[in-house]
């Protein structure tokens, strides 16, 4: 007798019509196989999907060129599929089941035919972890099985797990032709399923990534009293050696990869690696809130990543223990054949754009700007002891931020939840190279959440109050913005590593002490500047005074532009959360 998983294979398999079926067991030598044949068998845009980088340089790593129209998530092309399109909230691109599944059998038909069908199960989560899910995705491309591998734990457990049953989240993956014409990411939260048609790309394919562990969780999480956030995890150890954990949202490409691995300037301190951009967040048997890393590997942005801002992510990419490390669409340093991208420490000449074409003074960047590295988190030197506890770890602070280059201050901290949660769903963030858009735009991101939270956003932000009411103590919200200018267009603060004095600041915080090391403003709590540890830095005369100001007026309209913003869930938004920030608003005088 089939089993359930069996029969799903099945049928998509006479769907699609695949040329072969591969059962992955996630494999070391298995993987290498899938590599070769994405050496030299497979081809997109004419290319070879792999091209073999110098070991010397990064160990075990390959070089992929996407399809040049498939480079970033594709928000508009991404619908969640419900029933109901109240439930589904402005927030998302809706189709109804039926239409949308009959858009997409008709661009799936026989869309596998000449290929291998890769049927890949893999867990969101520890093995042992009460919270991992079992998951199944198919996919027709060596780029997407080799880089499941790398960012999920593939094979046995997985099996086990869903045994006989049929409680697993399914994906259905082609990169059909890579016509954005026929490029749709569809979600079915009724039915735990993912359809994801005519891209190659991470936030596009890996569907156990965006679209299983936020937008579908987020739908889980809502019903079963938990968070599934855009979120880094990590540790701060201070001289004592006492480790604070603490979870932060940032949008997409804000630096969350840096802050993840950040390597301190001060003495005693040190970060501890548990996860680069997804939390699940459960309440813990004590009441206090726990997080855990769903993935297992880091898909980060490359441009940018260097000794100088980010050694510990340039030592994973060396490391070379767990194979293999990718990189996409980042440029070639031809005399090394070393993937090379700005902002690396040398400039090597000649190199190759990240389409493969000589690359010519003023012809733009090499690297395209969203070019990204997939690689374990095995191979972080950084990667912290309880990264593999079933539980998760015990949250003292959760942290939200954006690239503000005016009002928002450097840090800040809500007095309580709900004003927390207020100043969260209106924070903005001026846009990045992530997603198909606009570069350099504000927009609204409540909790970062707004590509990603599968549901509508007004009842998102009822479930955070919920949350708040569930834990015995609430984290402390912080509010971080490593990105304002003064008004020569000059970054005041330094960040990078050096963003760990703000850090230092949230964890004593937290630990109840420092009663002086905060000045009230109407919106929260900003450092005063005895609480932060700013020796060594060369911050230019009236910098921190500028670092945490809050303007009265840029905030009265922040809330203005923020609450019109918000105006779009109309009754769905929670009247404390309205509520809330009219008080805050009414504080600002
Ligand atoms: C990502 C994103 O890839 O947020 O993590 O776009
Ligand atoms: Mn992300």
């Amino acid at each position: 007798m089939a089993t359930p998983l069996e029969k799903w294979v099945e049928e998509q398999a006479r769907l699609t019509r695949p040329a072969r079926i591969h059962w992955c067991d996630g494999s070391d030598e298995e993987a290498r196989r899938i590599v070769e044949i994405g050496c030299r068998e497979e081809k997109v845009n004419g290319q070879p999907v792999f091209q073999e980088l110098n070991p010397d340089a990064f160990p075990y790593s390959y070089l992929h060129r996407s399809h040049p129209t498939d480079v970033a998530r594709t928000e508009h092309l991404t619908f969640v599929c419900h029933p109901d399109r109240e439930e589904v909230g402005p927030n998302n691109n809706w189709l109804s089941p039926e239409a949308a599944r009959s858009r997409m059998r008709v661009l799936t038909d026989g869309c596998m035919a000449g290929r291998t069908m890769y049927v890949m199960p893999y867990l969101m989560g520890h093995p042992d972890s009460p919270y991992a899910r079992a998951c199944v995705q198919l996919t027709d491309i060596s780029y997407v099985a080799v880089s499941m591998r790398i960012m999920t734990r593939m094979g046995r457990p997985a099996l086990e797990r869903i045994g006989g049953s049929d409680d697993f989240v399914k994906g259905l993956h082609s990169v059909g032709d890579f016509n954005p014409e026929r490029r749709f990411i569809m979600h079915f939260p009724e039915e735990h399923f993912v359809w994801s048609v005519g891209s190659g790309y991470g936030g596009n394919a890996l569907l156990g990534k965006k679209c299983f562990s936020l937008r579908i969780a987020s739908w889980l999480a809502r019903s079963e009293n938990w968070l599934a956030e855009h979120m880094i995890i990590i540790g701060i150890e201070d001289p004592r050696g006492r480790i604070t954990y603490v979870a932060a949202a940032l949008p997409s490409a804000c630096g969350k990869t840096n802050l993840a691995m950040l390597e301190s300037t001060l003495p005693g301190y040190r970060i501890w690696t548990l996860g680069d951009d997804i939390a699940w967040l459960h309440v813990g048997p004590d009441g206090r809130l726990y997080a855990l890393n769903p993935e297992a590997g880091f898909f980060g942005v490359a441009p940018g990543t260097s000794l100088r801002t980010n050694p510990n992510m340039v030592k994973t990419l060396q490391a070379g223990r767990f194979y293999p490390t990718l990189f996409t669409n980042t440029g070639l340093d031809v005399s090394r054949n070393a993937p090379w991208w700005e902002g690396l420490d040398e400039t090597p000449n000649p190199r190759l754009d990240w389409q493969g074409r000589p690359w010519k003074e003023g012809a733009g960047p090499a690297a395209h700007p969203n070019a990204r590295f997939t690689v374990s988190a095995q191979n972080c030197p950084t990667l912290s002891p309880e990264y593999d506890n079933p539980a998760g770890v015990p949250i003292s602070a959760i942290i939200l931020g954006g690239r503000r280059t005016s009002v928002a201050p450097l840090v800040l901290q809500s007095r309580d939840w709900l004003e927390g949660v207020c100043l969260g769903s209106i924070m903005g963030s001026e846009t990045t190279a992530a997603a198909i858009h606009q570069v350099g735009q504000l927009r609204r991101d409540p909790m970062a959440m707004l590509p990603f939270c599968g549901y509508n956003l007004g009842d998102y932000l009822g479930h955070w109050l919920r949350m708040g009411e569930s834990l015995k103590e609430p984290p402390a919200i912080f509010f971080v913005n490593w990105f304002r200018k003064d008004g020569g267009g000059d970054f005041l603060w330094p960040g990078f590593r050096e963003n760990i004095r703000v850090m230092k600041w949230i964890i004593e915080r937290t630990a109840g002490g420092q009663g002086n090391g905060a000045a009230e403003t109407p919106i929260g709590l900003v450092p005063e500047r005895s609480a932060v540890n700013l020796d060594g830095l060369d911050l230019a005369p009236g910098a921190w005074k500028e670092l945490t100001a809050v303007d009265r007026n840029e905030w009265r309209a922040e809330i203005t532009t923020g609450r019109e913003f918000l105006a779009q869930f109309g009754d769905r938004l929670p009247t404390r959360v309205r509520e809330g920030l009219d008080r805050l608003d009414r504080n600002l005088g």
